[in-house]
């Protein structure tokens, strides 16, 4: 009986381990993604994994997102086929903390960003139709699984406003229409429910300035992570 019950003590405890949980931080080009993630770097509990934007800048030498924005048209299929690929690591990544945090999913790259060069003429619809296989496939495959959706809502003018502030080369062609554009589809996505949305959704107000959203993370961070109700 002794021995059962030291058994049952083992299994209760080790069922009894909170979950690893898998939190994606999504929101437009700008929206403050960088902030977040940084503010929970610092978290004993959470492993932050950003999107392999320096993987995207140099393929083999060549500098994709570069590419991207120089012609849109020629490149939006190789781009999103990587994006796809270079994100599914991301997702399969094994963590050891018991919270994961990545920046942006494989959802988002094809919800927002795929679907908005679609609607935009920039894919073709043969180009769209692989990538959708490619996609359903992927996914159904690798079943690439989140817990919890942190959308930084910003308005697309202050995003331009710290894409401006931030300067990156490859970003200096970046239109409003842009902004505006996957704004909506982030909307349609995440507030709308027009796309299969994969976990439960957190909306943060991203527009305060970045100080004030430290600040908001600090006093919430406990809550964000699931440990407090
Ligand atoms: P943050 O901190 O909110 O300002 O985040 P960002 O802007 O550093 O990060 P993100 O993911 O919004 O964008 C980085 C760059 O990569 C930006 O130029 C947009 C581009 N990008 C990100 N994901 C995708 C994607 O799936 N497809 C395409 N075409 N571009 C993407």
């Amino acid at each position: 009986l002794h021995e059962r019950y030291e058994e049952w003590l083992v299994k209760k405890n080790k069922f009894s381990l909170p979950a690893p949980v898998v939190v994606a931080v999504e929101g437009n080009i700008g929206s403050g993604k960088t902030t977040l993630l940084n503010h929970f770097r610092q978290h004993p509990d959470v492993e932050v994994l950003e999107e392999p934007v320096d993987k995207w800048k140099n393929v083999g030498g060549k500098n994709l997102l570069e590419l991207f924005y120089t012609d849109c048209q020629r490149w939006s299929y190789l781009f999103e086929s990587y994006a796809v690929l270079s994100l599914m690591k991301i997702h399969k990544k094994p963590h050891v903390t018991p919270v994961k945090m990545i920046e942006r999913s494989v959802y988002s790259g094809y919800f927002c960003f795929e679907h908005n060069l679609c609607k935009s003429g920039m894919m073709s619809k043969v180009e769209h139709s692989v990538h959708n296989e490619w996609f359903n496939w992927i996914t159904k495959q690798q079943q690439p699984h989140l817990d919890l959706i942190i959308y930084l809502k910003t308005s697309p003018e202050t995003c331009m406003e710290r894409i401006k502030a931030r300067n990156r080369s490859e970003e200096k062609t970046i239109p409003m229409e842009l902004l505006n554009a996957l704004h909506e589809r982030h909307e349609e996505w995440l507030i709308q429910g027009k796309f299969p949305v994969p976990a439960p959704v957190m909306v943060v107000d991203g527009n305060r300035d970045l100080e004030e959203m430290i600040t908001f993370y600090k006093k919430n961070d406990q809550y964000i992570l699931g440990m407090k109700q």
